[in-house]
């Protein structure tokens, strides 16, 4: 594959080149990975910068939904916006590439949006680079918006927020005892909580439950990065394409600060450090897996079990052997 071409192309914004490269960096296979590092490198410097944006949500809040008419409104605005996916479960990413197609038909049509579904299952850091990578890939290419998503199930909420400017928590109208159901990490992740289906019967249950996560959301430790009134809570209708204007006030609002006062760059400094140090841990992880590696376990397991050596001897001797 000609790298340099590939890059070229990218900067033009030929979409089919940014498929290509993103099938690139989703590929397990040596040469691939290395033409990959080299692209990425090469693409470094375009200096373009996309507004990251995370969003995550149990299963049917409505984020397909939402990314269809929020996308739909931003490239109305005359925005390019990118959609990707963290999606680590493959029970579930065969269903939600169907369900989407349909879900996002228009956007799926509109030629300032790219929707990229989830790679097919591996573990979640390997989704975690070529997620990434793939969002490197769209700002290179000119995206001004590059959403993720995530379905609400752990770890992946904290990879998607490890990659975003701004993480949206999208959550349905429902009774006060559901508040306790979403995690504090994940509350605390967030910048802004949605409150979808805002509309019909529901409405008055939105606005009651909105009203809930806002005091929820003042209780918790004051962070340096939010101004005034964040994180905060607003309701939306993704069906009814309602609230939607004044939610990306809010974060255009937000992100012009942090990127005044400095949060927005040491936010991705901070996430530069993060994923170089995650990747050592999964290198050395990898290490293991080398047959020499697993000979040297089973044998020292041996000794361990046996009394023959204590398991911090073992691990002593392991780890010599490995550096
Ligand atoms: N009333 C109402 N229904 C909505 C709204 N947004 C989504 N829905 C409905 O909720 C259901 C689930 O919506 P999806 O957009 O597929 O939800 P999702 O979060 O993408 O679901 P998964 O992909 O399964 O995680 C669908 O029947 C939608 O029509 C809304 O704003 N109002
Ligand atoms: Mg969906």
């Amino acid at each position: 594959m000609d790298i340099a071409d590939l890059r070229d192309r990218i900067l033009k914004q030929e979409r089919r080149a940014l498929a290509r490269a993103i099938t690139l960096v989703e590929s397990g296979r040596e040469d691939h990975r290395q033409q990959a590092s080299a692209l990425l490198e090469s693409l470094r410097e375009s200096g373009k910068h996309a507004l990251r944006v995370g969003l995550s949500g149990t299963p049917g809040v409505g984020k397909s939904t939402f990314i269809e008419s929020f996308g739909m409104m931003l490239t109305g605005l005359g925005l390019k916006v990118a959609v990707l996916a963290v999606d680590p479960s493959s029970a579930r990413s065969g269903g939600s590439i169907l369900g989407d197609k349909t879900r996002m038909e228009r956007l799926s049509r509109d030629k300032n949006a790219f929707i990229r579904p989830s790679p097919s299952q591996t573990h979640l850091g390997g989704v975690a680079r070529r997620t990434r990578e793939a969002v490197a890939l769209c700002e290179a290419a000119g995206f001004d918006v590059v959403l993720i998503e995530t379905v609400g199930v752990g770890q992946s909420e904290t990879v998607v927020a490890e990659m975003s400017d701004l993480f949206l928590l999208l959550l349905a109208p429902a009774g006060g005892d559901e508040l306790q159901g979403v995690k504090r990490g994940i509350m605390e992740m967030a910048d802004i909580v949605l409150v979808n289906k805002a509309d019909g019967a529901l409405k008055s249950t939105a606005m009651r439950t909105c009203a809930d996560y806002a005091g929820a959301l003042r209780l918790l430790r004051k962070r340096p990065q939010d101004p005034e009134g964040f994180p905060k809570a607003m309701t939306v209708s993704a069906l009814e394409e309602d609230g939607l204007a004044g939610a990306w006030a809010e974060m255009s609002a937000l992100i012009a600060w942090r990127k005044e006062e400095g949060h927005w760059a040491s936010r991705r400094a901070g996430q530069a450090q993060f994923w170089f140090h995650e990747e050592v841990r999964q290198g050395l992880l990898a290490q293991l897996n080398h047959p020499s590696a697993r000979d040297s376990l089973a044998a020292l397991d041996a000794e361990v079990a046996s009394g023959r050596m204590t398991p911090s001897q073992a691990a002593q001797q392991m780890l010599a052997q490995m550096s």
